[in-house]
């Protein structure tokens, strides 16, 4: 376990070797604030204010004469005695249960006790521990690491255990931008040493081996959680110290939970085949499934079944617009669907082309059913913000296709700014936070609706960049808007290898962005911990999704299939 210094016993030490070999404090030199005349005759410029504050309580000579018996040796070795006994309190196998185990913890840090990891022994401990506790939005701070981090710069640190080192990779991903040890020293460290561990071959077990493999082509953090349940069920069942009763339970609520996922899924197929648009528009791309799976990645609660239901029906759409703007239409009927969704007036419907008719129609009706519902129960509506997130995520399309229609480079930046919105994450997350929050606050529904909160930003650029890297390869040759990849490598002359690595970096600055404002969401944004997990978890299920290729619109070659069949479709033997 982690070791522990009493904050105060640390200003003791300091204290002793500032008595021997500091110099004395140097008295200050006071200087009024005057002017010169030029025959140097100071006279004030102005009438100056008293602030009538009194003088200094305290007399120097005084300061430098307080003694402190607690500055001695033979206190600093009881202190140490009583560290030693106060660690073996928090060793795991102490038998305590949890909350008395948390209690401490709370208890050591009200007391300004100074938790820090002191020996390379503890570094798993400690990784752990700093890990999950900025999971829960904790502020720990990087410094925990600091022994760690100058035995990596002296080359001395020794720990081999894989463990241990994969735990601290695991932890240096819970980073935001100041976390500079973090980044600079203690991720490439684990990196470097996980990838050598695993091109070594060595002689280790399987299980650890695969372990490593797995942490090394994608940080926990980042990884969509239902299919790492799924993969750490496996990964679990081989742990030779395993508990019986813990895995027999984790399996059999997986299966339960999958006979939830499939019924929906029921629904929301029959729902699709009911609206008759993949027969109506056969250049759209057929994803009923794919849909569905996506929202297991943004929230896979049993009892969240509604709220699946209701995105799936969503993201349907968004694929089904998405092509008509990319794939089909011609811009003159663009801007005609692009108008229809704004004014939202089902009495102009007979201004579309026919093709795109029942699209908007069903759109409009199911948009209006989920409003009717909210006002019904929730006494507020909604309407207005969610078709303001239909007519925002139209007209960044509509900018896409002109763009594309006359052959416009954009720069990364200015291609970013419509991209975050163009692909979708706000009319997500709006639909999630009308639905899901027990209270709408107006407040919050405005911010959403200007496209303001950061947390929905981060999730956007997360998803857009992931999008880019596994489909801009098919859309450049089917011909479309450069993608982000493409604009880099325009704006700057990057080949396409430089340009996909630097979209690598801007997704993991972005991860540090959404960590540090899903820190401060609670008190700044007046977000539920639950609005601002989803957004995490669109992150996630983008990487997910995109891991291998563009695994929505080519779902067989890009490994999808094989994720549904084992989360949705087939139980844990
Ligand atoms: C569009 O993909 C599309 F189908 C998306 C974004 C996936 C649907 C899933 C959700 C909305 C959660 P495509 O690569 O064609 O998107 P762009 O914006 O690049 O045309
Ligand atoms: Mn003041
Ligand atoms: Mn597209
Ligand atoms: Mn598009
Ligand atoms: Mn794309």
């Amino acid at each position: 376990m982690a070791s522990l210094y009493m904050g105060s016993a640390i200003i003791c030490q300091n204290a002793i070797s500032r008595n021997f070999c500091l110099p004395r404090p140097r008295p200050f030199i006071c200087r009024s604030i005057t002017k010169r005349t030029p025959d140097n005759i100071s006279v004030d410029i102005l009438p100056r204010r008293s602030g009538n504050y009194p003088p200094s309580p305290w007399d120097h000579r005084y300061l430098l004469s307080i003694e402190n018996q607690y500055a001695k040796e033979k206190n600093v070795i009881t202190r140490d005695l009583l560290k030693k006994k106060v660690r073996k309190m928090l060793d795991v196998d102490t038998k305590s249960s949890r909350l008395e185990q948390l209690e401490l913890i709370d208890d050591l840090e009200k007391l300004g006790i100074v938790w820090k990891c002191d020996k390379e022994e503890d570094l798993h401990a400690t990784a752990l521990g700093f890990r999950l506790l900025r999971q829960h939005g904790f502020d720990v701070s990087e410094d925990i690491f600091d022994v760690i981090v100058d035995k990596i710069e002296s080359d001395t640190c020794k720990s081999d255990d894989i463990n241990s080192i994969i735990s601290l990779y695991e932890a240096s991903y819970l980073t935001t931008k100041t976390d500079t040890k973090l980044h600079g020293v203690i991720r490439p460290f684990a990196t470097e040493k996980i990838r050598k561990f695993v091109d070594g071959g060595e002689t280790c077990n399987a299980e650890v081996r695969e372990k490593a493999i797995h942490a090394l082509e994608m940080p926990y953090h980042w990884r969509m959680r239902r299919l790492e349940a799924r993969w750490y069920i496996d990964a679990y069942e081989k742990k030779h110290d395993k508990n019986i009763d813990l895995f027999e339970f984790a399996k059999i609520d997986f299966n339960i939970v999958q006979s939830y996922h499939q019924e929906e899924l029921e629904y929301v197929s029959s729902w699709w085949e009911e609206t008759c648009l993949a027969n109506q528009l056969p250049f759209v791309r057929d994803r009923i499934v794919e849909n569905y799976f996506w929202t297991v990645g943004v929230i896979s609660e049993p009892q969240f079944g509604y709220i699946r239901r209701i995105l799936a029906v969503v993201i349907a759409f968004i694929t089904t617009i998405d092509d008509i703007y990319d794939v089909y239409g011609t811009l003159e009927e663009l801007e005609l669907f692009t108008v229809m969704v704004d004014k939202w007036d089902v009495n102009r419907l007979d201004e579309l082309p026919e093709y795109m008719r029942t699209c908007f129609l069903i759109l409009f009706n199911e948009t209006n059913n989920v409003g009717c519902d909210i006002l019904k129960y929730k006494h507020i509506n909604v309407i207005p913000l969610l078709k303001k997130s239909w007519a925002d995520l139209c007209k960044e399309y509509l900018v896409e296709a002109n763009w594309y229609k006359k052959g416009y480079k954009p720069s990364v930046k200015e291609y970013m700014q419509n991209a975050w919105i163009s692909v979708s994450a706000p009319v997500i997350l709006n639909y999630f936070y009308c639905v899901f929050s027990d209270q709408i606050s107006t407040q919050v529904m405005e911010t959403l609706s200007q496209n303001r909160q950061d947390v929905v930003r981060c999730s956007g650029t997360v998803f857009r960049l992931a999008n880019d890297l596994g489909t801009s390869p098919d859309e450049m040759a089917r011909g479309d808007v450069l993608k982000s990849i493409q604009c880099y490598m325009h704006e700057t002359g990057a080949s396409e290898e430089e340009a996909r690595a630097h979209v690598q970096q801007m997704i993991s600055e972005t991860w540090d962005e959404m960590n540090y404002v899903t820190q401060t969401a609670n008190s700044s944004s007046s977000l539920s911990r639950g609005f601002v997990k989803a957004a995490l978890n669109l992150g996630r299920m983008s990487q997910c999704m995109y891991q291998h290729g563009d695994g929505h619109g080519f779902p067989d070659k890009a490994k999808t299939v094989d994720r549904v069949m084992s989360l949705l479709v087939n139980p844990i033997p």
